[in-house]
């Protein structure tokens, strides 16, 4: 019983307590708007008697209650969204007649979702996976969703093997684990008997795999499309994000560990920047060519397992993203968000990539079953924002109330004054026109058989240190491969990939090299790509990156004060960390910390700082939380800036210098960098 300003207790006839409420805040309802009095007591017979199945309240609450989920998505079922916009840049008319590419500053609403593929709802945030990335374009001609992944190739070619790949991927079957990972028997014995799968497999384990923030995720429409513009003349494209940011990502042991020490580190990242003004953003850009084009290259553009380097056919940045705006409510929005590759718009077009047109498919009949009705689309983040009509009726769910009688068409109800409803119109979607003959067959294309040359060119185009992650990747993941004749299979394709790599991982896992993968078709040693490297393109700065700040009793104020000024003139954001949060007593003050020291482990920052005396140093040298703090910054390659005073805590967490440990005043611009040359130092990489 609560007697507060919004409720009064009063007795009954039969002496019994009812809460009533006062005041005049909005009425609380039944769902059919008959007001509640009481929120808090089942209708009972007598007080302490049982309650009455009449009780309409309490059933209609326990009812809905019980129906409050729905399936999740049986692939991407993690994920985090946001709203914003897409302004054109630099229009395409004379490629696309998209009507979001028409007019320099024409912006189109968004809506963005992105995810890890294996894990269930439910699941952590930064395991080892490959990162969907969807946007869904409110455009004036209708929605366009680009559901795309942070990786530029798919595991598969044909759509039919999709339900293998998920099957092998997500939890064991019969043992139901492990959750979000890919590191276990069925996923590496279905990628080792079907060699397409490398090239993706190698981004995956390289550090593409564990993004350090979605805000720092390239994005990708992976398939090849078309642009068809208004004489319908069409051309090939993919399509690109690029993150403002900079492209980043964990080192392995930092990911495992902040999925401990925060389940939802991306998802509370993409939430807070927003929050706190930091909009998110890419760069959107076309790779534009033609058939004469596509037919020099020594691979298919139809086969989603291959991309086209951008040295090849070069990028056009043609438009920016901004995402600016969290949902208002998470189940409505990002859970009921129906993404179909299916929604193009009048400009963009497919092409005949056989895993794009299985997704044509899949996805419209998903929504059925997770949303539960074939008028999914009157949800309002899925509605386009432009008018809709069509003949479509009925059907479980249906918000709509059409008038009149015209739900077919033709109709000549007009001439008889009344309202025909919509017609075909000239400017309407055309498929752009292609001419298609050939003998009906199961077949994969011969131009489809090169799986070992792309994933090559990946691992020649890395640094040493991203080869070294990649090798140590396959060597952990193989490690939990329980059957042995999995890993040697796997050894033979390594070897077929790049002779190097078989034997960095045969070394790391103890295992002789077996014989080479038989390949149909001989790897070709293709031109690296700079562009792939995550290193060659580090971005040097603070923007978007946090820098924690640890203290204690009798830290300066001023130094204090002074950091965090630095880290915000330089665009980051400062985290203040202490053994307490109530406040602690400094020299110049007191001061309140943002987080207490063992709740906010370094992995959740990009850069530390350890303004401490002498005094606190030596204290914090007996604190586990302490130590580890420092000791996993410096081991996840990350600049640590230290006053003079807190010498006994770095000597504790054993602290080589290095360039990338500092004082106070250098910190800012050293936390832009990643001291990658440390690594070797620090962990035996395959
Ligand atoms: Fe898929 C969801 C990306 C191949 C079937 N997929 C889904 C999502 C993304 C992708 C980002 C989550 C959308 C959201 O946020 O709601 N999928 C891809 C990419 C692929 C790909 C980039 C290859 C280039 N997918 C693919 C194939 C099939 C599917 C070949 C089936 C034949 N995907 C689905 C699905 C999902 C899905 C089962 C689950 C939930 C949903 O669609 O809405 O239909």
């Amino acid at each position: 019983m609560t007697d507060d300003k919004k409720f009064k207790t009063e007795r009954g006839d039969a002496g019994e307590l009812h809460q009533i409420a006062v005041g005049d805040d909005p009425a609380m309802t039944t769902n059919f708007g008959v007001p509640i009095s009481d929120n808090e007591n089942s209708l009972k017979a007598g007080v302490r008697g049982p309650t009455l199945l009449e009780d309409f309240v309490l059933r209609e609450k326990i009812f809905h209650f019980d129906h409050e989920r729905i399936p999740e998505r049986i692939v991407h079922a993690r994920g985090s969204a946001a709203h914003g916009y897409f302004e054109c840049t630099d229009p395409i008319p004379e490629i696309s007649r998209a009507s979001l590419f028409s007019a320099k500053g024409k912006k189109t609403p968004v809506f963005t979702r992105f995810s890890t593929v294996a894990g269930g709802a439910g699941s952590v945030d930064t395991p080892r996976d490959v990162r969907g990335f969807a946007v869904k374009f409110y455009t004036d001609e209708g929605n366009w969703d680009l559901v795309g992944n942070n990786i530029p190739v798919f595991f598969i070619q044909d759509a039919i093997k999709f339900p293998d790949l998920i099957h092998s991927v997500k939890m064991e079957a019969d043992r139901a684990f492990p959750q979000a990972a890919s590191a276990h028997d069925t996923f590496w014995d279905f990628v080792s008997l079907m060699p397409e799968t490398l090239h993706t497999l190698i981004w995956a384990m390289s550090d593409r795999g564990i993004p350090r923030s979605l805000r720092m995720m390239e994005g990708f429409g992976v398939h090849t499309f078309k642009l068809v513009n208004e004489k319908g003349e069409e051309t090939f494209c993919k399509f690109h994000w690029r993150p403002k940011l900079g492209t980043q990502s964990f080192v392995w042991d930092e990911s495992a560990k902040t999925q401990g020490a925060d389940n939802d580190f991306h998802r509370r990242d993409l939430w807070e920047a927003i929050e706190r003004g930091d909009h998110p953003e890419w760069d959107f850009a076309v790779q534009v060519f033609d058939k004469e084009l596509a037919e020099t290259l020594p691979y298919d553009v139809l086969d989603a397992t291959k991309i086209i380097p951008e040295e090849i056919v070069p990028l056009r940045v043609i438009g920016r993203m901004v995402l600016d705006r969290n949902p208002d409510n998470f189940f409505a929005e990002t859970e009921q968000a129906a993404f179909l590759p299916s929604n193009v718009v009048p400009g963009i077009d497919f092409t005949d990539d056989p895993l794009l047109q299985g997704r044509l498919f899949s996805y419209l009949d998903t929504q059925k079953s997770r949303l539960g009705t074939t008028n999914f689309h009157q949800i309002p983040i899925n509605a386009p924002k432009c008018p809709f009509a069509n003949m479509q009726r009925d059907g479980l769910m249906q918000t709509h109330v059409p008038k009149g009688r015209a739900n077919y068409e033709p109709n000549s109800l007009n001439e008889a004054g009344e309202d025909p409803g919509p017609r075909p119109v000239s400017t309407g979607f055309r498929t752009a026109q292609q001419h298609v003959e050939g003998d009906k067959l199961r077949m994969r294309a011969e131009s489809f058989g090169d799986f070992y040359s792309q994933p090559r060119m990946y691992w020649n185009s890395m640094t040493d240190n991203e080869r070294a992650h990649i090798a140590s990747a396959m060597v952990f993941e193989l490690s939990k491969v329980g059957l042995p004749h999995i890993r040697e299979r796997m050894l033979g394709h390594l070897q077929v990939l790049h002779p190097d790599l078989g034997k960095r991982v045969a070394k790391g896992l103890g295992m002789n090299l077996p014989a080479p993968a038989k390949a149909v078709i001989q790897p070709l040693d293709l031109d690296p790509s700079e562009a792939l490297s995550i290193q060659k393109n580090w971005q040097r700065t603070l923007e978007g990156r946090q820098v924690a700040i640890l203290f204690d009793e009798g830290s300066s104020k001023a130094e204090i004060d002074k950091l965090k000024k630095a880290v915000e003139t330089a665009k980051g954001t400062a985290f203040t960390i202490a053994p307490s949060v109530g406040g602690i007593s400094l020299e110049g003050g007191t001061m309140k910390a943002d987080g207490q020291l063992a709740g906010s482990p370094s992995v959740l920052f990009d850069a530390v700082a350890l303004v401490l005396t002498q005094q606190a140093a030596q204290k914090l040298a007996k604190d586990s939380a302490a130590v580890g703090f420092v000791s996993d910054a410096f081991a996840h390659l990350k600049a640590i800036g230290a006053s003079e005073g807190a010498k006994p805590l770095l000597d504790r967490a054993g602290i080589e210098a290095d360039e990338g440990v500092t004082d106070l005043a250098t910190l800012p611009e050293a936390a832009k960098l990643r001291y990658w040359d440390r690594e070797p130092k620090l962990r035996d990489l395959a």
